[in-house]
């Protein structure tokens, strides 16, 4: 394996020291967010896990290796690979044998974060259930998101808000529920609907101090075989917007792209721009300020687990 996975010397040399490292994932700079605003959000993601007293580890598939720390050429090389790949769990054995650039959604950065000992992973929004309507997928197909098993499956504490209401929120719930995946929301009692911090449905747990948060995974821990925990963490408040306003502007999207025939992967991208530019902007600014804040708590659970 340590052929396979090549750590940055200071997340190497942070681990060996036991000092706090939270995992980034690099699709939310390569797929996620649109140019210019992805690479600065990257940036920013990583200055604000500094800021809070840990090391950040974007991760990424490069040069046919598992990448554990990105430095600002890498963020830039990935999202401007004409050949690079989305990567699941999956899609990193691949990757790596065909030397393709792959960018990490949440499922491969747990598996890379759990296979260099970081349990920590900060982001902006897990994948879900894709809604279904008149009882067919919304997303063409039934669609639900390799995120769910990946984190039922690791030790890592995934550290968002939520998950977007594109999705079937109440069957992402359940399907967390199923795979023993515990829901923890950071002060807060709604689970949140990332661009609005009331999706309707409730936390498992709430937790007000990071530090009392950091006790219940490592209890979640002590038992062997344990898997990760979803930690919610809503949107900041001066951005958050209502639940109305999202719906209005899914159900704009969603109607647009039925209009212009787009289906298959290139639906999500299409609805995400479609809302950004409804929104005037206000979607792409909650985005980018919700991910840099759940990078920060990452930091300080990081910084708890390690006292
Ligand atoms: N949700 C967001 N922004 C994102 C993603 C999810 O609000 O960028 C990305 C994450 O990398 C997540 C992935 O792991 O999309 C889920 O994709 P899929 O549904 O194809 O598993
Ligand atoms: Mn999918």
């Amino acid at each position: 394996m340590d052929d396979e996975l090549l750590l940055t010397a200071e997340v190497s040399a942070a681990l060996a020291e036991n000092r706090p490292v939270v995992a980034l994932e690099s699709s939310i700079v390569a797929q996620g967010l649109p140019e210019p605003d992805n690479l600065r959000v990257g940036q920013a993601m990583q200055d604000a896990v500094r800021q809070n007293g840990a090391i950040p580890a974007m991760t990424a598939v490069l040069d046919g290796r598992l990448r554990v720390g990105l430095g600002a050429d890498d963020m830039a090389r990935l999202a401007a690979a004409a050949d690079g790949r989305k990567c699941g769990a999956r899609d990193l054995g691949p990757a790596m044998a065909l030397g393709l650039p792959g960018a990490t959604t949440v499922s491969a950065t747990v598996r890379i974060a759990a296979a260099a000992g970081i349990s920590v992973f900060g982001t902006g929004g897990i994948g879900g259930v894709h809604r279904m309507i008149a009882g067919r997928a919304a997303m063409g197909r039934v669609d639900a998101s390799a995120d769910l098993l990946a984190m039922s499956l690791a030790p890592v504490a995934v550290v968002s808000s939520g998950a977007k209401s594109l999705l079937d929120l109440p069957t992402t719930l359940e399907t967390l529920e199923a795979l023993g995946v515990p829901v923890l929301g950071y002060r807060c009692d709604r689970f949140p609907a990332f661009y609005t911090a009331d999706s309707d449905l409730s936390v498992s747990y709430r937790f007000d101090d990071p530090a009392l948060l950091a006790e219940a995974l490592r209890a979640h821990w002590s038992l062997a075989g344990a898997g990760g925990a979803l930690v919610c963490n809503p949107p900041p408040a001066d951005l958050a917007m209502t639940p109305d306003a999202v719906e209005v502007l899914v159900q704009d999207a969603t109607a647009a792209a039925a209009a212009a025939g787009v289906s298959g992967g290139a639906l999500t991208p299409f609805i995400l721009s479609h809302m950004r530019r409804a929104s005037g902007g206000q979607t792409l600014r909650v985005n980018a300020a919700l991910a840099i804040a759940n990078a920060a708590l990452a930091a300080q659970l990081a910084v708890c687990l390690k006292e």
